[in-house]
């Protein structure tokens, strides 16, 4: 195990925190967790324990804010946070881990050590948690007929691997080893599954047992409902529920007493807020239901995890979505009692009220909101179309077939892929280009001899007129929005995963362009079009990139500091900052407005370069282009189309 802060411990004794003596077993005896089934709770060193924890994705946070965001979880009273270790996360192809910088998840454990908060450890393989593809890696998707969540014994033979290794390295830090992690989940929330295969569970249950031995708690989360616990709930796995406020907390309970006769109650998500969607209204919970609720759930003596107690972001391409196809957006914020900047709120005071009603508060002082800056308004220049820089970005080069491939079969698994063929045959009126099989996964931008014609999207459009010669060159960008995380439709493949259809004929004879965007726009290989070559961007136009910097001014105390960015009137797109891959935009859409650019990001000794991919039209056909930098985020701007499924969903039963 690394060794602990003691920096931070130093702080935090300096700043007059009391240090919680949850790891203060008595020198003799090693230090146990277990359950108490005779006396219906948790024993930690023999003593009756109750927790009450928060749920931090360090995946969604970050690095340098890691501390501050678990102080700030310590002062709120908890004694425990939870968190998910996303797979795909971790091994992004297979055999290949990453476990530095943002995603040194021993790192993260030791700082919740070093603070004062136990853990409790969801490390999957599956974790839903609005996260592309649910954590799972979508290589997976190789066999094509993978049956994800089962005992398929590739599914099974990528699982022990990968298990292989988490495991092991999380082992150290299990609280009978002298680390933070009191219990560890199975998977996550199988009972709202379709495949309920027992087998699964229980390899899976042998295998978390032959890597972390026979002490630890190892538990399952369920909707709290008999039916979902029928799936969920397995031998030697401890059963807990999930269920947010506004329910009926006995009857919740009483769903897991159904599973767990006896033994501690336990609601490991107990939702502060909820997820987004683009295009759905930005769900709001009010502190007042939380605080009742939460209230209720510390009054029979549960233990409680609240989902989420800091929400933070889904950076670069990790946001996942829903099914009938939702895309959730780049915050996920989720309205929880620290904002996705971490900043505190009125929620959060709410509930640290409750909780002083059941347990010690550490004293204070809680850090303080960090300062927010406004840096103004950036000009980006225009710089090359996706189809212009084409050498530049497919370092792999193109691939031909007569019918397209998806990302998979491309060997891609996030981003955009170019797909160009011909017109097969003139189209001197209208004629309409169609997904007819529904095959646009997620969004195609197309154009034809280089002009943008319109969009393609799943469940959205699936058929656009289109005007040109035979043999004019026809293009689609083909935008992957995310991987649904949760439900039967996980499989979900990227790309034109179908046909399409131009008038009558099935369009043939594809080049396919795999773009490695991320690496080009870090190493700085866009350029500006020639003069000559670059036409004021009409509406719509094709895809393109622009690029301007900022300078941090100087004599300001204290900079840089977090900031947001708003890019009005652009329609939607990608954002880099400093070959940071801040998220995607859609204020056409919303409700998300603004993006968070933390501090960590910027750079005060060198101009910050912004680079923005707008995929439909950028607002300046008359004029400079700009994206400005705000102190303040807007998450919750109206929605045009209030598609669908914003309904409150607190229950697993609103949820099929
Ligand atoms: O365990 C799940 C968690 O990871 C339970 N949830 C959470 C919602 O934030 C999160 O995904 C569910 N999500 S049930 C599915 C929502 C469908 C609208």
């Amino acid at each position: 195990m690394k060794s602990p802060d003691r920096g931070l411990i130093m702080s935090l004794f300096r700043s007059g925190c009391v240090l919680l003596l949850l790891f203060g077993h008595s020198l003799g005896d090693p230090p146990s967790f277990r359950v108490d089934h005779d006396n219906d709770c948790f024993r930690k060193d023999g003593e009756e324990f109750r927790y009450i924890s928060g749920s931090i994705h360090y995946s969604r946070i970050p690095r340098v804010y890691w501390k501050d965001r678990l102080l700030k979880m310590y002062l709120a009273g908890l004694n425990a946070i939870q968190t998910y270790v996303p797979w795909n996360y971790h091994e992004e192809s297979p055999g290949r881990y990453t476990f530095s910088g943002d995603r040194d998840v021993e790192h993260f454990l030791q700082l919740a050590k070093d603070i004062g908060l136990l853990v409790i450890l969801r490390p999957g393989p599956y974790v839903c948690a609005e996260w592309d593809m649910g954590g799972l890696p979508a290589w997976l998707l190789n066999k094509k007929d993978i049956v994800l969540r089962s005992s398929d014994p590739d599914y099974i033979a990528a699982v022990d691997k990968w298990m292989g290794k988490i495991l092991p390295m999380m082992k150290p830090y299990l609280y009978q080893n002298g680390g933070p992690i009191i219990t560890v989940q199975v998977e996550n929330e199988y009972g709202s599954y379709f495949k309920c295969d027992y087998n699964y569970m229980r390899h899976l249950v042998k295998l978390f047992r032959s890597h972390l031995g026979d002490e630890v708690v190892l538990f399952t989360t369920d909707g709290a409902a008999v039916s979902y616990l029928k799936c969920g709930a397995m031998q030697n796995l401890y059963a807990t529920v999930d269920f947010g406020p506004g329910g009926n907390v006995t009857a919740a309970f009483e769903a897991q007493r159904h599973a767990e006769p006896h033994g501690p109650l336990v609601n490991s998500e107990f939702y502060t807020g909820w997820l987004d969607h683009w295009g759905s209204r930005h769900s709001v919970v009010s502190s007042a239901i939380v605080a009742k609720s939460l209230n209720e759930i510390l009054a029979t003596g549960a233990n409680v995890n609240l989902y989420m107690f800091i929400g933070g972001t889904n950076f670069g391409y990790w946001n996942g979505a829903n099914s009938p196809y939702a895309a959730q957006p780049t915050s996920y914020d989720y309205d929880a009692p620290l904002t996705e900047a971490g900043d505190l709120t009125e929620k959060y005071f709410a509930i640290r009220e409750v909780i002083r009603m059941y347990k010690n508060i550490p004293e204070g002082p809680i850090p303080p909101t960090t300062p927010k800056y406004a840096y103004g308004t950036v000009v980006v220049k225009r710089l090359q179309t996706i189809a212009d820089a084409l050498e530049t970005l497919s370092t792999s080069g193109p691939v031909k077939s007569s019918y397209p491939q998806t990302f998979i079969e491309l060997n891609q698994a996030f981003g955009y892929v170019l797909y160009r063929t011909t017109l097969p045959v003139n189209c001197t009126t209208p004629t309409p280009l169609s997904s007819p099989l529904n095959g646009v996964h997620d969004r195609a931008y197309v154009s034809v001899d280089g002009a943008a014609v319109g969009i393609l999207e799943r469940n959205v459009a699936l058929t656009v007129n289109v005007t040109g010669k035979a043999g004019s060159q026809l293009d689609l960008l083909v935008e992957n929005m995310g991987r649904i995380n949760y439900g039967k439709d996980i499989n979900d493949f990227k790309g034109l995963v179908s046909n399409l259809t131009l008038g009558a004929a099935t369009l043939r004879d594809w080049t396919m362009y795999s773009l490695s965007i991320d690496e080009a726009v870090g190493q700085g290989l866009l350029s500006e079009t020639k003069p000559s070559d670059a036409p004021r961007p009409a509406a719509p136009s094709p895809p393109a990139f622009y690029q301007g910097s900022f300078i941090i001014p100087d004599g300001i105390p204290d900079l840089p500091q977090d900031t947001f960015l708003s890019l009005p009137r652009w329609r939607k797109g990608q954002v880099w900052i400093n070959g940071f891959n801040v998220g995607r935009y859609w204020p056409a859409r919303g409700p998300q407005l603004t993006l968070f650019v933390p501090a960590s990001i910027l750079s005060t000794t060198a101009p910050n370069n912004v680079t923005v991919l707008e995929l439909e039209e950028a607002p300046c056909s008359s004029g400079p282009c700009r994206v400005e930098f705000t102190a303040s985020p807007i998450l919750n701007a109206t929605v045009q189309s209030d598609h669908e499924q914003h309904t409150r969903l607190f229950n697993k039963h609103d949820l099929l």
